[in-house]
């Protein structure tokens, strides 16, 4: 919503929430701003009503904390997630909590994510950062800006293609982002606009444009797949999430995920396992090159693992010694949660924060980025502060303060997959470049469901050992 734009009030509140209607504006294209907007305006509950559809969306920590409680709420899969299903079905991500496939996903699939696991994805991580790294130094010696959010996607869609699926997306070789994330963005877009429509108007056209999209990202997927079915019986239990899906069998009743559904997992990790954590290592490279004395604090981090190497060899152990930068990323990720929302719903009829009453089935949507500024982080919580993530801070605040993945058993599942490669990547670059904000730029965030800073470049130069 564009600063001058009016704030629509409230037409009346509904047990003391406000309730806002912006059907006369809609939601717009950055919906999640908007809302963010409303609540610094009416406080951190509210229903925003659009052509008569409300949406409780909430903000405030006690509110938060009660959702969280897995004995009265679970994950709802509200109306943003069941666009997402027109194209990921019965994945991880978007199935409903009792659709049989998500437990026997789920227990399938966890070990694959335990921190230990990182190690066996540690060799591949590292590789495709050198991709990246590749790259830059080519737009470092030509002088040339590079696109931060762009090369992030590159490298973490090429990430989780190789460690997950063996399959390389080779996007490094790519002017254009490759076709797969070209409809996969627009797939997302088409499940965000579709929720701000007026009612009985004609959308045919997108619809089919969204279809042809869907079917290119299944066509991809089939490929990788198949790749995989090609190159032998023993290729199929390589010991990575494609594998797994191939041949691991449920301790429950000894049968493996079906074809079908193989094929939604894949798309939902591919979607899934990076977005999200490219937006985030995006909006941290923002922040440091905003904030030159966090920058030098990350730098001396690397420093002191690497020294003046050319090339570090970082080991799969130096990545948890990285703890300041790993408080760097979680500070990046409070204030721009990439994942910015995600939704609950009543088990039984409740009354929520013992004031809010809840029909079984109704949902409300936690809105992070809102969470995360709340009085619980102090005076200032516009203020980028990585010293809010020190293990002695962390340990005095509520651990529903900060929910950038979710909560409960719907959380997300690759969270350390996300923080082992962003971590890493970020301390490699820092320790190799001097970040330059050539553009002086001003944050624009993009929302395709997931966040991104929208246009963000730098220029960068080598370190020398004076710097
Ligand atoms: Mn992830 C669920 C945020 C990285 C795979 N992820 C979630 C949820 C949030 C989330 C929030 C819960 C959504 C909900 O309750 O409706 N995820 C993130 C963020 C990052 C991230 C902010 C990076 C930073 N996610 C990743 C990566 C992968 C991944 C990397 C895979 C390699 N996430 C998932 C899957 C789910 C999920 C799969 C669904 C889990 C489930 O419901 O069982």
């Amino acid at each position: 919503m564009s600063p001058t734009a009016p704030h629509p009030q409230p037409t009346h509140s509904l047990h003391d929430i406000p309730v806002v209607d912006i059907s006369d504006t809609g939601p717009g294209r950055t919906p999640l701003q908007q809302v963010m907007e409303l609540m610094r305006a009416h406080g951190p509950a509210l229903v925003r009503r659009l052509h008569g559809r409300d949406t409780l969306f909430v903000g405030d920590l006690d509110l938060v904390t009660d959702l969280a409680d897995e004995t009265r709420f679970a994950k709802a899969v509200g109306p943003a997630l069941e666009n997402v299903r027109a194209f990921a079905a019965d994945g991880l991500f978007t199935a409903y909590n009792d659709e049989p496939n998500w437990a026997k996903a789920h227990d399938i699939l966890m070990p694959a994510f335990a921190l230990g696991s990182m190690r066996t994805y540690h060799p591949v991580m590292l590789r495709v950062a050198r991709r990246l790294i590749d790259s830059w130094d080519r737009c470092a010696r030509a002088g040339q800006p590079v696109n931060v959010p762009d090369d992030m996607t590159r490298m973490t869609l090429d990430t989780i293609g190789l460690a997950g699926f063996g399959y390389d997306f080779g996007s490094f070789e790519r002017d254009e982002p490759h076709p797969f994330v070209e409809s996969m963005v627009r797939c997302l877009e088409w499940s965000m606009t579709r929720l701000s429509r007026t009612p009985g108007s004609d959308h045919s056209a997108a619809d089919a444009a969204f279809r042809a999209d869907a079917d290119h990202l299944a066509q991809v997927v089939d490929e990788v797949i198949a790749a995989r079915v090609d190159s032998g019986p023993n290729a199929a239990d390589a010991g990575d999430l494609l594998g797994l899906m191939l041949t691991a069998e449920h301790p429950a009743d000894g049968t493996t995920l079906d074809t079908a559904n193989i094929r939604n997992q894949v798309i939902t990790f591919l979607i899934a396992g990076h977005e999200t954590t490219s937006g985030a290592m995006s909006f941290a490279l923002y922040y440091l090159a905003k904030h030159p004395a966090v920058l030098q604090l990350v730098q001396r981090e690397a420093d002191a693992l690497w020294g003046d190497a050319a090339d570090p060899e970082p080991t799969f152990e130096e990545i948890g010694q990285l703890t300041y930068t790993r408080q760097v990323l979680n500070e990046a990720l409070r204030l721009w949660p990439t994942a910015a929302a995600f939704s609950r719903h009543a088990r039984e009829d409740t009354l929520l924060g013992g004031r809010i009453p809840l029909r079984a089935g109704q949902a409300v949507t936690v809105l992070g980025p809102m969470l995360h500024r709340q009085p619980v982080w102090g005076d200032n919580p516009e203020l980028f502060d990585p010293a809010r993530f020190t293990a002695e801070a962390e340990a005095a605040r509520s651990p529903h303060a900060f929910k950038p993945f979710g909560t409960g058993e719907r959380a997300c599942i690759g969270r350390q997959f996300a923080l082992h490669e962003a971590t890493m990547l970020l301390a490699m670059l820092v320790h190799r470049y001097r970040l330059h904000d050539h553009a002086d730029y001003a944050l624009t965030v993009k929302e395709t469901l997931t966040l991104k800073p929208e246009g963000f470049t730098l220029t960068l130069t080598p370190r020398t050992a004076a710097d």
